[in-house]
């Protein structure tokens, strides 16, 4: 792991000098690369006239969904039944380690997709709503691929992730569901820069409904402490797994053509580290002064930045004692953010999809040469 996060740094150098020219290109691609699957172009259409059989029909509207859910969930079963019991037909090791594959591109950010998938895993799970029963969000159903969703502009730039999954590694395995691809892709990234291991589980389904879209539920940078505490009970964590995932900024960078903000907050932004803290902590932090949305940035450099929602761990009573903790920690934070992760990207998927799946421990790309050299 630790050699190929240098192999992955290596290419930061020369990927930086890329990085001007590649941030000036447009990345909002239109979703129509995402290969058929985002369906027809509807969505929004679609997804307004659910909505307004929600408010009209009420629970009958609800009731139709869960007997849906019911159908679907026999249908699945019946495929799954079909499938041939080969047992390497379900070697995620496999799904690994070509994802691995399709990793770094020198002409990309700092030299690896690696960010990006983190933030795919995540977004794919932080819809979920534990108010919300007839359609609970989270990552059961890859929801992201329709296009209300995929629109939403909270996930601006997200289709790079998805993008390089559905069309490198997905037909390498056609039988895996997208959100297992996609959470297996966070895991992925997250190992490979060198953070702990996740377990992780498969059986999420595709969803086929665009009426499931889920959009607005994501946090907005922008806003503050209490903004955080809504979006993270309502996704069912508390205040400690709250500032432990949020960690995850210690990696990749804000884009001004995805968010509209600008910049890394670390030095190292493909190794996950604690830096994130220690940084949000011992660095000064002032408003930066630019024509874009208000950000931080370090005094010493003025070469990183925090979002508000960042800075506002800093300043509350209550999350301050956990940046502190995995600030002086790291091994503590590896511990916590590892099951804190594992937790989030299963938020949406009912117990029973998980029935048959112990949880799977993925060797990294480095164990994995270093058995082939034994
Ligand atoms: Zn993020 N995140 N995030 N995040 N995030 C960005 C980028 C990344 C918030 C947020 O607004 C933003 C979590 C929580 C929260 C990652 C992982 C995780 C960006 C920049 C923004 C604006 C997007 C861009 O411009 O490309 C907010 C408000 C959060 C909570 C309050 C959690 C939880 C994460 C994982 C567990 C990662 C890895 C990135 C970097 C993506 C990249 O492309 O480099």
């Amino acid at each position: 792991m630790l050699r190929n996060v240098s192999r992955i740094n290596k290419n930061v150098a020369r990927a930086a000098s890329n990085r001007k020219a590649v941030i000036c290109q447009p990345v909002m691609r239109s979703y129509s690369s995402q290969g058929g699957e985002s369906g027809g172009g509807s969505g929004r259409g679609a997804i307004f006239a659910g909505g307004a059989l929600l408010t009209g029909l009420g629970l009958y509207f609800f009731n139709n969904l869960n007997n849906y859910e019911g159908t679907r969930n026999q249908a699945v079963a019946k495929i799954e039944e079909k499938l041939p019991v080969d047992s390497g037909s379900r070697d995620y090791q496999k799904v690994y380690n070509a994802i691995v594959d399709v990793l770094e591109n020198e002409n990309y950010d700092d030299g690896t997709f690696a960010p990006v998938l983190l933030r795919l895993a995540w977004h794919a799970s932080g819809t979920f709503s534990k108010h919300d029963k007839a359609n609970p969000g989270g990552s059961n159903k890859a929801t992201m691929r329709f296009k209300a969703e995929a629109e939403d502009g909270a996930n601006a730039g997200l289709e790079v992730g998805r993008d390089l999954l559905n069309n490198r590694v997905k037909p390498q395995f056609p039988w895996i569901s997208y959100g297992d691809l996609w959470t297996l892709a966070g895991v992925v990234g997250l190992q490979e820069m060198g953070g702990p291991k996740v377990a992780w589980r498969p059986g999420r389904i595709d969803g086929i409904d665009e009426r499931e879209a889920i959009t607005n539920r994501l946090p907005d940078g922008a806003k503050d402490e209490k903004h955080v505490q809504n979006i993270f009970d309502r996704l069912g964590f508390d205040d400690g797994e709250t500032v432990c995932l949020i960690g995850a900024h210690a990696v990749g960078r804000t884009h001004r053509d995805r968010s509209g903000f600008e910049g890394p907050w670390t030095f190292s932004p493909i190794t996950f580290s604690n830096q994130f803290y220690k940084l949000l902590m011992e660095s000064e932090w002032k408003e930066k002064k630019w024509d874009g949305p208000k950000q931080y940035e370090d005094q010493e450099t003025k070469s990183l930045m925090m979002l508000p929602t960042d800075y506002a761990l800093r300043t509350s009573d209550k999350y301050r004692p956990y940046v502190e903790k995995y600030a002086e920690d790291e091994d503590v934070f590896f511990k916590d953010f590892s099951r804190a992760f594992a937790k989030l990207i299963e938020l949406g998927v009912p117990l029973k999809q998980f029935e048959h799946s112990p949880p799977v421990f993925f060797k990294t790309s480095d164990e994995v040469e270093a058995e082939k050299d034994k």
